[in-house]
């Protein structure tokens, strides 16, 4: 659908930038800080770990004073679980405390909102050694934490994400380095951790409405429109039920308090139905977000899938798309490019995506992830020409105003990321940030912070709400 004349971004949209703390914080065993799950991940040989990431923990100052130069009006980031609670429940550790009260401080001084993730992949581990999210106890443990983070921060944080890609975490927990390796992790296993994150998210949602009336809080998967290999019906059904498993499983639950009916008899067919106690269907729906936060890569292609297919777990060009016998089976899509680390790059995709969830759910949306992640290179005088990168972030934002014409209520855009960090699972040199932090996989160099070409165009976009895209 072609618009006569496109709507301008709304008058306070978000324009901001991501990051999670494990990637950017670095100081994993400082001031108290116990260990979670992304500090003992076992990493490929040739990445770095966690351990010092961007220094952001002794940076922060210095990060915000430019993240405020680029304009940005919001800045999501997530709270440590493990430096507010070292062994997830019991003693509080003050220190974890005054370090994101001086963090909210010093955005709040340049009147960046602050958009804060309760929870991004980094479980404590004494939690992870109790079971984790099999155990029905972590659920307390979340409602407890996410509590001290409202009476905290409560009084100048108005944003809130629950819990960040719960669908990654139970799809491809392994991968991520989320789950135990160690345990079986059967599909009955997962989706009993699933059920518990929900009423975890449930409970954190209805606690923050009674706790800090004036504040609005969401869930966050990773939400992608899912095409058809083919128009062939069974093609099309093969995508509805994936999308029905990877998409609306999670925002079902968050939103309208249910499990969904393609999911429900998938579960029955894997004998993986979750055990749901007395209250819980209750409890979630109770609970309502009062947006959806969530973050975009890429779309998927599915087609139909042979029952008698040997089961594989197949990663299509890293892009996590699995294959399940008799349900669906990834596909490459011919029609997308890709990036460096083998991401389809699919920006009419975004518009897609924002529409489904307009349709679906009629809530305010907020893209908390979207960006380029690839190799930059620091030239002569300290330059990173890295207009790849405005090339992609300018192709979704076009796609982003484009949905805001046909009618979504798109109220941010917070691209990933606003600074280098680690990369989950390949390293500091798949670069994502606007701003270069100079260091490779294993020399930490200096660190130093260098704005790269993008930084200077996105500063550009802020400062003319998304009418000036150009590159010059
Ligand atoms: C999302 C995560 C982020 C980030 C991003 C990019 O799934 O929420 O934490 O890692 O993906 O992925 P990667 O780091 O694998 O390139």
């Amino acid at each position: 659908m072609q618009h006569g004349r496109i709507k301008p971004f709304p008058k306070h949209f978000l324009w901001g930038a991501s990051t999670s703390a494990y990637q950017v914080e670095g100081a994993w065993n400082e001031d108290g800080k116990g260990l979670s799950v992304m500090d003992v991940f076992q990493h490929p040989k040739d990445v770095t770990d966690f351990k010092v990431a961007s220094d952001h923990y002794h940076r922060y100052k210095e990060d915000v004073a430019l993240f405020a130069e680029m304009g940005l009006k919001a800045y999501r980031f997530s709270i440590s679980w493990t430096r507010i609670y070292p062994n997830g429940v019991g003693e509080i550790n003050q220190k974890g405390i005054d370090f994101y009260n001086r963090l909210i401080n010093e955005l709040r001084k340049y009147k960046i909102e602050p958009i804060v993730t309760i929870y991004h992949f980094d479980l404590p581990y004494a939690l992870q050694k109790k079971g984790g999210w099999s155990n029905r106890e972590t659920v307390d443990a979340f409602e407890n934490y996410a509590k001290t983070l409202f009476e905290n921060f409560g009084d100048r944080v108005k944003y809130w994400l629950t819990i960040n890609e719960q669908n990654m975490m139970i799809l491809f927990g392994e991968v991520l380095g989320v789950v135990d390796r160690s345990m079986k992790n059967t599909k009955k296993e997962l989706y009993q951790q699933s059920h518990h994150m929900f009423l975890a998210q449930a409970k954190a949602m209805i606690l923050c409405h009674k706790m800090i009336p004036d504040a609005k809080i969401g869930p966050a998967p990773n939400i992608s429109s899912i095409y058809p290999i083919s128009p062939k019906p069974e093609d099309v059904l093969a995508a509805h039920t994936f999308s029905s498993l990877r998409n609306w499983l999670y925002l079902d639950a968050a939103v309208f308090g249910r499990y969904n009916s393609v999911a429900w008899s998938y579960f029955e067919k894997n004998g993986c139905t979750p055990m749901i106690q007395d209250g819980d269907m209750e409890i979630l729906k109770e609970a309502k977000p009062d947006f959806i936060a969530f973050n975009y890569y890429n779309t998927m292609t599915v087609g139909a899938s042979n029952p008698s297919e040997a089961t594989k777990n197949k990663n299509v060009d890293q892009q996590m798309v699995l294959d399940e016998p008799g349900f669906y089976k990834g596909y490459e899509n011919p029609n997308l490019d890709k990036t460096a680390f083998g991401w389809e790059i699919d920006p009419v995709g975004l518009r897609m995506t924002l529409r489904e969830l307009n349709e679906r759910y009629h809530l305010p949306l907020l893209i908390t992830e979207n960006g380029l992640g690839t190799y930059d290179t620091l030239e002569e005088g300290d330059v990173i020409n890295d207009d790849y990168r405005i090339e992609y972030l300018k192709k979704h934002i076009e796609q982003c105003q484009l949905a805001i014409s046909d009618g979504v209520n798109l109220i941010g855009y917070c691209p990933w990321s606003a600074i280098d960090l680690v990369s989950t699972h390949q390293g500091i040199s798949k670069r994502y940030g606007f701003i270069y932090v100079n260091r490779d996989e294993f020399d930490l160099k200096d660190l130093r912070r260098i704005p790269k070409k993008s930084f200077y165009w996105y500063k550009k976009v802020i400062a003319s709400n998304g009418e000036d895209l150009s590159n010059n």
